[in-house]
């Protein structure tokens, strides 16, 4: 007899472009996609950054699919979210919409009143999703479905918070419905993110991860993250793994676990990790020499500010400077680079605070050559501590979902950061990138005339940083012409159209 033929059930995923060419396959949609596969549903996924044509294919996508999911943060993802919305539903109004990730999970109420939203999923969205999706299909009551928003009657209601589940317990990401292909073509390397932890125990001001994954930090075991990394690099010829955890080295012996599987079995890939300067000075130099000979070769670090008054203001007194010159000198002599960041612009940070910063980078740099520092000026994300003061310290926020698009310091100003400051501090901070190398995840396509010519503005641009004068920036000027020489824009490569999935594949 023959069998009769049901169309696959399809879901449809699409991840707003956060224009970089640093891109690879979005660990949020991988998460969510694997119940939906093991469940019988077809996944497809459309990534802004590999697929020139996004919208086009989106539509053709959702003509045959039961719902579209896409996973954003809080910035300038929300405008293609909002793009590819308001495209379908112009296509069909009843055709539902699901956002997830951090910019809804933090703000569900807010997210759910567009109009091109019809559901909101709150945190870890493995079982949220699955059991969402099947209400669709069935079209039962969403109510008893915990940690998601709907709306009913022009009302929005949220169900209560789903429990979060240790990592663990959750099943491996779908990584084979990426098209690692075209991510390659994009950045030049082959990479992919991994999450072996989640949680961090502390509770920095400007911070919105407390808000999503709490504070009670849960790991994967050593043989785990041994064997899924292993396979996983191998599987897709990888040759890094960023591993995206808050804070990696919260359990030492885990770390040195995992250290010794990986020499133990061989592997070939390289990967960076994570974690609080307080974290990294626990390490001895034979851990660090043994993670080194794991592969690891980078620890980024959020050093945040030179300035003991903002630390504290920032609450991230549980490190202190001679833990971060220990930790730049430890990993360094392991052969591991340290990568530190720095908030500029936190509520308080004044011009005596900022020079003790740029003073305290240079001082970095300059004794431990290799250490390198990427800069940010300061936005008061939602949820985060900080932004519970969000009216005591005059900033606006934004009112709608459209709102937070534009709500990013490349665009906007803060209160107490504004005209000649804010373009001041920016050339400061182009100064920083010119005065010390930098190694980004992109393959370095510079040419060796590229190469001495920014070498040779290294040395005027210190000057000025440790004089403060910034006048008549030509050093500036002559690194966008020799940046034009090298520039890429949003790779213009578009993803191989996917394979259906099957059910069974990988997961
Ligand atoms: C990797 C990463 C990036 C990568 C993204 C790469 C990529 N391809 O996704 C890059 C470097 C590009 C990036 C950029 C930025 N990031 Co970022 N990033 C992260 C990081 C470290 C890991 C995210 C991740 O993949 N986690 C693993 C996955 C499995 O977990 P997840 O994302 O939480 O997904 C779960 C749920 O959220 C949900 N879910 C996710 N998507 C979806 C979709 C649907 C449909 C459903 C139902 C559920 C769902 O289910 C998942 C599984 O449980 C997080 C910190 C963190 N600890 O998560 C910050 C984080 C997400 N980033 C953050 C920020 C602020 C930024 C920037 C704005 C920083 C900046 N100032 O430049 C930019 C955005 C740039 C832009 N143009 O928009 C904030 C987000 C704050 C907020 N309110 O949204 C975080 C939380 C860091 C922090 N602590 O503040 N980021
Ligand atoms: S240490 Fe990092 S992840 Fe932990 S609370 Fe502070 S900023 Fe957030």
């Amino acid at each position: 007899m023959p069998k009769s033929f049901s169309p696959p059930r399809k879901v449809v995923f699409f991840f707003p472009s956060f224009a970089s060419s640093e891109a690879t396959a979005p660990l949020g949609v991988l998460a969510v996609a694997t119940p939906l596969i093991r469940a019988g549903y077809q996944v497809v996924l459309v990534d802004s950054t590999i697929t020139p044509d996004y919208r086009k294919r989106v539509l053709e996508e959702v003509r045959d699919a039961v719902c579209l999911g896409i996973s954003l943060v809080t910035g300038p993802m929300i405008r293609e979210t909002v793009e590819i919305a308001r495209a379908v539903k112009e296509w069909n109004p009843e055709f539902p919409i699901i956002l997830g990730g951090w910019h809804p999970s933090l703000l569900p109420d807010q997210t759910l009143q567009a109009a091109c939203v019809d559901y909101i999923v709150r945190g870890q969205g493995e079982d949220a999703l699955l059991e969402l999706v099947k209400h669709l299909e069935t079209r039962s009551a969403p109510d008893l479905i915990p940690g998601i928003g709907f709306k009913r009657g022009g009302k929005l209601i949220l169900t209560p918070e789903r429990p979060l589940k240790p990592l663990v317990e959750m099943p491996p990401k779908a990584y084979h419905i990426a098209d690692f292909d075209a991510y390659e073509r994009g950045c030049g390397k082959r990479w992919a993110m991994y999450t072996s932890s989640l949680a961090c125990p502390f509770n920095c001001a400007y911070c919105t991860n407390a808000g999503v994954y709490g504070r009670k930090w849960n790991a994967l075991p050593p043989e785990q993250f041994v064997e899924e990394t292993v396979d996983l690099t191998r599987r897709y010829r990888l040759e890094m793994l960023w591993v995206v955890d808050d804070n990696f080295l919260v359990d030492l012996d885990r770390a040195r676990g995992i250290a010794e599987g990986l020499v133990r079995e061989r592997s070939q890939f390289k990967w960076s990790i994570q974690a609080t300067t307080n974290m990294v000075a626990r390490l001895s130099p034979e851990d660090l020499k043994l993670l080194r000979r794991a592969g690891l070769h980078q620890v980024c670090q959020g050093v945040d500010s030179g300035s003991p008054k903002i630390l504290q203001l920032m609450n991230k007194t549980f490190q202190d400077f001679d833990q971060i010159y220990e930790s730049a000198a430890r990993c360094l002599a392991a052969d591991i680079r340290p990568s530190f960041n720095i908030i500029f612009a936190f509520p308080g940070e004044g011009a005596k605070e900022r020079r003790e910063t740029i003073s305290f980078m240079m001082d970095v740099c300059r004794r431990f050559p290799g250490a390198e520092f990427w800069t940010n000026i300061f936005t008061p994300y939602p949820g985060s501590p900080i932004m519970e003061r969000a009216k005591e310290i005059g900033i606006e926020v934004p009112a709608t979902l459209e709102g937070w698009a534009d709500f990013f310091p490349r665009y906007t100003t803060l209160p107490w950061l504004h005209g000649e400051e804010h373009k001041r501090l920016q050339v400061t901070r182009e100064y920083l990138r010119i005065a010390f190398d930098r190694i980004p995840i992109a393959a370095d396509t510079r040419g060796p005339i590229t190469r001495i010519a920014q070498k040779s503005i290294s040395l005027p641009a210190r000057w000025r940083l440790d004089h403060d004068v910034y006048k008549y920036p030509v050093e500036i000027w002559l690194n966008n012409q020799l940046k034009k020489r090298t520039a890429s824009s949003k790779p213009a490569v578009d993803a191989k159209r996917l394979a259906n999935t099957p059910a069974e594949a990988a997961c």
